[in-house]
């Protein structure tokens, strides 16, 4: 493969960058906090889920270093600043402006009359959000969850809002790893990855498709250089050629850094077209069938389905294969021979490949090629879907769901004393659509960003702005909070990073990461306003509110942490014993059924299932436009998280200071028409119409053929609302079907 001209990702680029994002005025605070990142006793980075390695002395990263520090900004967005400021005016400033305006510093209450938000007593804001509560019915009211909140808040929230009457908890999951979730329980009968860190050690090779981990997993690529040293392959499969990927200078290696040495870390690159990961499972599935390379004893003994599935790969043929992957004859062939010769695989995913039409059917039949090669339950091999928010896979163990199993509800209901509600409550896309047609009446936020991170953004913002009340728990300005209801709320809370003593002692809380390790987390800092309330002491003060005759005593269990998880142990599997087990170093590992090939499925065995390559979307859509249309996918830039924009550069990709960039390949530039670094408007193209966005530069980059890039939220306005994987309902923001347009100059 040919090696790139541009430095080595981390090394030296990241500890500037990591330097360059300590404010100056902050850096003592910054230096301390760092040194106590997910270090036993500080508190967990809240960058990503990735996990810990134990006795490793820095822990952290150049994005999880920015995470932090946007998190002890010493700036503060206080009633001072929201005098200054109109509604109005600030939902005219970009993301990375708003991201500006410092921490939140003190409850405010929106102010029609005068365009701005007042500030308002907590006991007067938990009032106000019981008042009308209580005017709605439980179907009316929408309970949104960001994956940073801690496992002991997620757990007080989902049981309020059960007692409540609800399960409407739609959350960023449903956004990120819900087709994860779905393909597996269904085929594995375990919703989560099989592998743990360990597994990297004894892989011989790594098959990662659709993840950015230079960017949004730094840490994982210490793991996988060290992979790679022990000559482990490491097969990337991303339509973006990710300098990022190729070379890694280790910041936490001194000797590399010193020696300026770097290591490869992909030792395959593979570029299909966007979507075009199904086939190429499939491909690798028809391989080892074609080599005989299957494993027939843990087939016989472990599976089901083996016949049917292996019918249905020896029909499709390769050249349907090439067409739907995008990658040729050879290329398929080099990945199945790599495949089939490497004795324990990793199979690891992230969001090129759940955020499609067919996620669910990609996901399962990359478990499929997994299965059929007994690439489960055995050192060095296993499912890895590389999650996002740090807390967003123990957010869903806590109950955060708005399809709970019976077995959860009835524990709950049975350890506090009420009957949960049965009735599946909506996710994100039914949220949204029950604002706008108004079945929504009240949205309620702990965390997160949901104006900005959801599709079909005019939609959503016409949603949030017909509600009575919308309530942000939050910690910094963001632009959920300009589009406020009738009446809105902005209720500040403490980071992860800052000392809670709420009750008068020193709390910490707990987080689940990628590969299910559950431990404590405790801030550090002095909080950046002593008005904020932790999470769990805000939910209390609006569950008081707001339930007339509690069976629960919120007051009573958040003045220690401690009984919250006492209650979680009676309710949560897996979690006995739980304030014990936690404070061990490290934590407990939850376990994990298949990867002890303990199979929950309803047939006692591993599934394998059937998917047929779905009909090329674009074939699909063509007839509604004279346009020739391309497939666009929306990805993260190096300086942003989720909807957070730290700045406006994207070191490995090559840009400086914008963020309105579309990536294209230059022969379709060329046949279009268009000239690299000249200005278009993307629309896209849906049953229900065009939507469109402005001003973007092109940027000629090594992408297949009718493939576009762009960041993310600017290009959410193209999302159709519908147009969402199948059975999980995950925004299809990796393939957005589009023209381009040149804009006048
Ligand atoms: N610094 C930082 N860290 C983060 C985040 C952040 O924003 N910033 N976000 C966090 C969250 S919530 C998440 S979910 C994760 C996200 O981490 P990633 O999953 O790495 O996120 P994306 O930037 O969306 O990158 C997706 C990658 O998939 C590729 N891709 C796009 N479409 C396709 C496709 O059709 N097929 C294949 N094979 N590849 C494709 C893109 O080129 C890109 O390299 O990171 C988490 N960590
Ligand atoms: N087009 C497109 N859209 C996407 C994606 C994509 O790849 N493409 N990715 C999707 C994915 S994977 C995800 S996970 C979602 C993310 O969706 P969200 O989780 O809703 O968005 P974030 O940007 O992570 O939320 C940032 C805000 O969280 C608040 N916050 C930060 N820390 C804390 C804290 O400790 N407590 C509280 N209460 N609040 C805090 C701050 O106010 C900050 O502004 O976006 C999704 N949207
Ligand atoms: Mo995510």
């Amino acid at each position: 493969m040919s090696e790139l001209k541009t430095p080595p990702s981390g090394g030296w680029g990241a500890l500037k960058a990591t330097l360059a994002s300590i404010q100056p005025a902050n850096a003592a605070r910054a230096v301390i906090a760092l040194a106590n990142a997910n270090q036993p006793g500080g508190f967990d980075c809240p960058g990503c889920a990735w996990p810990d390695k134990p006795d490793t002395k820095i822990n952290f990263c150049e994005n999880g270093a920015k995470a932090i520090n946007h998190e002890l900004d010493r700036r503060l967005a206080d009633a001072a600043f929201f005098a200054r400021h109109t509604v109005a005016e600030m939902l005219g400033w970009d993301d990375y402006t708003l991201e500006q305006q410092g921490r939140l510093a003190e409850p405010m209450r929106y102010d029609a009359a005068s365009d701005k938000y007042l500030p308002i007593t907590w006991d007067a804001a938990f009032a106000l959000v019981g008042e009308h509560l209580r005017a709605v019915s439980p179907d009316e009211a929408h309970f949104y969850t960001s994956g940073r909140t801690g496992n002991e808040t997620a757990f007080l929230y989902q049981l309020f809002v059960r007692l409540f009457g609800s399960n409407h908890f739609p959350d960023c999951s449903n956004m990120c790893h819900e087709p994860s979730g779905r393909a597996l329980n269904a085929s594995i009968g375990v919703g989560k990855g099989t592998v743990t860190l360990d597994d990297f050690e004894h892989a011989s090779a790594v098959f990662m498709f659709g993840q950015n981990p230079a960017t949004n997993h730094p840490r994982m690529l210490g793991t996988l250089r060290e992979a790679a040293l022990r000559g482990c392959k490491v097969v990337v499969i991303n339509p973006l050629r990710e300098a990022g990927l190729l070379r890694f200078q280790d910041p936490q290696q001194p000797l590399e850094m010193l020696g300026n040495g770097a290591t490869n870390i992909a030792s395959h690159y593979f570029q299909p077209r966007l979507g075009g990961d199904l086939a190429i499972a499939k491909a690798l599935i028809k391989s080892v069938l074609e080599a005989g390379a299957h494993d027939e004893a843990f087939i016989e003994a472990h599976t089901e389905g083996f016949t049917a599935l292996a019918e249905d790969i020896l029909a499709t043929s390769w050249d349907e294969l090439v067409e739907a992957s995008g990658l040729g004859r050879d290329e398929l062939a080099e990945l199945g021979r790599l495949y089939c010769e490497s004795p324990a695989s990793i199979i690891t995913w992230g969001m090129g490949i759940t955020q499609h039409r067919h996620a669910v059917a990609t996901i399962q039949m990359l478990v499929n090629a997994l299965l059929v090669k007994g690439n489960l339950g055995k050192p060095g091999a296993g499912a890895c879907p590389v999650r996002g928010h740090s807390n967003v896979q123990g957010d869903r163990t806590m109950g955060i769901n708005e399809r709970p199993s019976p077995a959860f509800l009835e524990r709950l209901g049975k350890a506090v004393g009420f009957t949960p509600p049965l009735e599946h409550g909506r996710n994100v896309v039914e949220t949204i659509a029950a604002m706008e047609d108004g079945r929504g009446k009240v949205f309620i936020a702990l965390g997160g960003n949901f104006a900005a991170a959801t599709p079909d953004s005019p939609r959503t913002w016409a949603g949030l702005r017909k509600q009575n009340l919308t309530v942000h728990i939050t910690t910094k300005l963001n632009r959920s909070h300009l589009l406020p209801g009738r009446d809105a709320l902005i209720l500040p809370c403490l980071g992860r990073t800052e000392v809670d003593e709420t009750g008068g002692i020193a709390q910490q809380i707990t987080v689940e990461d990628s590969m299910s390790m559950v431990h404590l987390t405790r801030g550090v800092k002095p909080p950046a306003s002593p008005h904020l309330l932790s999470e769990p002491a805000i939910v209390a003060g609006i569950a008081k509110a707001t339930l007339a005759n509690s069976p629960v005593d919120f007051d009573w269990l958040v003045a220690d942490y401690d009984r919250i998880r006492d209650l979680i142990a009676q309710v949560v599997p897996g979690f006995a014993d739980f304030n014990r087990r936690v404070r061990a170093p490290g934590g407990f590992y939850l376990g994990n059924s298949a990867r002890e090939l303990r199979w929950t499925t309803a047939v006692g065995r591993a599934r394998f299932q059937v998917h047929a390559l779905q009909p090329a979307l674009l074939d699909e859509l063509q007839g509604l436009t004279a346009q020739r249309l391309l497939l666009l996918t929306t990805v993260r830039s190096h300086d942003q998280y989720n909807t957070t924009i730290y700045q406006r550069n994207d070191r490995y990709r090559g840009i400086r200071n914008e963020r309105r960039v579309l990536f294209a390949n230059a022969e379709d530039l060329a046949a279009l028409g268009l000239a690299p670094d000249q200005r278009v408007a993307i629309v896209s193209v849906w049953h229900d119409g065009e939507r469109r966005v402005n001003d973007f530069r092109l940027q000629v980059h090594d992408i297949p053929r009718g493939c576009l890039a762009a960041y993310f939220p600017e290009t959410n306005p193209l999302v159709p609302l519908d147009h969402y994987a199948a059975e999980a309902m995950t925004p299809a923001s990796k393939s957005i079907p589009v023209y381009l347009k040149a804009m006048p100059h």
